[in-house]
């Protein structure tokens, strides 16, 4: 699928081995911290797509799908999929090429779409650096393939970040020469196929960072599919120019200062305001990121403050934003896992919860979007912006005038003081009529063209003009 068709889609994102189990256990044991496998597959994802699709996704993102070192080490096992040996083989502890071929048919049957994550930057090795006994690789077979090992070591310069190795002692992630013309015609020939082979729809590419620029144009072209890519800074003058190689990346600059805001009551909205319209100014296109504020790389959310209203506030920025939501699977059941490994905790244990606060309100959030997009065919490309703030609220804007979407959100807490006020800016017309979609109440835009909105608990609003909600059942 195009860049022009990911931006109405949103996506749920999990790895493979914490998600569902081909059983359907929800006792299954699965102890994050010793990063082992814990039996999650391919059949299990598509035996729980109803769950995925409940809340509104259009679109899941699984970790990566080619053959891993295998064994246990220090470091844990490869269950996550980032340590690849083999490229052109699967990981069989996920299932067969059928079933990742059946839970695609599945997807699209739903018209929903799969993302793959894909690596370029390296292989993975059962030892440290100066070990390496490249004969392992699938194709890469040969020193030459590889630059010289050093570590990564200083992310202010460019030449370690792109020429040294990820990873460490117990494991090294042998650092490919993407330099080379042969390594990189593999790529682009691997991805194509890769990508037709198993009609996959979209890319997550990792360490974006970690390879030359010049690599990406025509690896994102051989792909022929949307790639969005992780460049792991939040720095937006670093990240940026990244879509100029690429269709989209993962919207770093605007997850450090959006968990600053909300991880507690005492959080400051300005630097989420400013990252809001500088990523607008920065990127090229900010409607094509990826918006998040869980992954598997970060401490969950909710191991910052367990209060459920700042975790409601923050689901509610990722999905009303301009770029396409993702949601870290776990992140709907509250899930408060810290660092890696401990932020993988196995989904089926939550039981696939579909009554939790959490999984209604992504719902909520979800549909609202999805209606606002089907109702206005440029809703997607009209830029979201910040229309106000204080110190404990925020309130941003997206979508043409009558047809716009407002959002307010709080870092007051689930026990915060409710307090009301008048909203300047949203461009509704004065006397009109606008549904609060959290809430599903009616509130009528003041004379003098204000809206009177009203805060209670720490919730999130959600403001839209009641007449175009006319035939949704959101809230009727
Ligand atoms: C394993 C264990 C860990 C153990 C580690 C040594 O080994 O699980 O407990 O500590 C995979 C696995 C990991 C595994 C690693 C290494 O491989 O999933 O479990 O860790 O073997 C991607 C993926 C990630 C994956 C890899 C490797 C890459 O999403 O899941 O990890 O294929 C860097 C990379 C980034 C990478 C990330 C984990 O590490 O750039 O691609 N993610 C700074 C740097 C970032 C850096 C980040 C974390 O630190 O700038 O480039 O990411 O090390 C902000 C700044 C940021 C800054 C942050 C910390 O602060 O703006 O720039 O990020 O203010």
């Amino acid at each position: 699928a195009t860049p022009a068709q990911w931006r109405s889609q949103s996506i749920y994102f999990m790895l493979t081995d914490r998600f569902a189990r081909t059983d359907e256990s929800t006792t299954a044991e699965c102890d994050a911290k010793y990063g082992k496998y814990c039996g999650g597959t391919w059949k299990g994802i598509e035996k729980k797509l109803d769950y995925i699709q409940g809340m509104g996704f259009t679109a899941i993102w699984i970790t990566p799908i080619t053959a891993q070192m295998e064994g246990n080490t220090a470091d844990g096992s490869a269950y996550h999929g980032y340590w690849q040996q083999d490229i052109y083989d699967l990981n069989s502890e996920y299932g067969t090429a059928d079933d990742l071929h059946s839970l695609i048919s599945a997807l699209h049957d739903r018209k929903m779409y799969m993302m793959v994550d894909v690596v370029a930057n390296h292989m993975g090795y059962d030892g440290a650096g100066d070990s390496v006994d490249y004969s392992v690789f699938d194709p890469f077979d040969s020193q030459k393939y590889f630059h010289d090992y050093c570590k990564v070591s200083d992310y202010s310069n460019q030449d370690n970040v792109q020429n040294c190795w990820l990873g460490d002692s117990t494991v090294s992630l042998p650092d490919l020469n993407t330099e080379r013309e042969d390594v990189k015609n593999l790529w682009y020939d691997w991805v194509g196929s890769l990508v037709s082979n198993y009609s996959i729809d979209g890319l997550r590419i990792d360490t974006v960072r970690h390879v030359q620029k010049n690599f990406w144009p025509d690896f994102n072209k051989a792909a022929g599919v949307y790639c969005v890519g992780e460049v792991f800074d939040g720095d937006a003058d670093y990240t940026c120019p990244y879509q100029e190689v690429m269709d989209g990346v993962l919207n770093y600059p605007v997850y450090f200062p959006l968990l600053k805001a909300f991880k507690s009551t005492s959080g400051s909205m300005s630097d989420l305001y400013n990252m809001i319209n500088t990523v607008k100014s920065k990127c090229s296109d900010s409607t094509l990121l990826g918006n998040f504020i869980e992954n598997h790389d970060n401490p969950r959310f909710a191991s910052y403050t367990d209060d459920m209203a700042l975790a409601k506030n923050v689901a509610a920025f990722t999905i009303m934003a301009d770029g396409i939501p993702i949601i870290y699977a776990g992140q709907e059941q509250h899930y408060k896992g810290g660092s890696d490994p401990y932020n993988r905790e196995a989904v089926w244990l939550s039981g696939y919860n579909t009554d939790s606060e959490l999984y209604k309100l992504i719902a909520k959030a979800n549909a609202i979007r999805s209606h606002a997009i089907y109702h206005n065919d440029k809703y997607l490309s009209y830029k979201n912006y910040p229309i106000y703030q204080d110190t404990t609220t925020i309130a941003m804007r997206k979508g043409d005038k009558g047809t716009q979407t407002i959002t307010i959100l709080s870092n007051k807490g689930s026990n915060g003081d409710g307090y009301d006020f008048d909203l300047p800016n949203t461009g509704y017309d004065a006397g009109t009529k606008l549904t609060e979609i959290i809430t599903c109440s009616s509130i009528t835009v003041g004379d003098d063209g204000k809206v009177p909105v009203s805060m209670s608990k720490g919730q999130p609003r959600i403001l839209y003009p009641s007449s175009e909600l006319e035939g949704n059942s959101l809230c009727s």
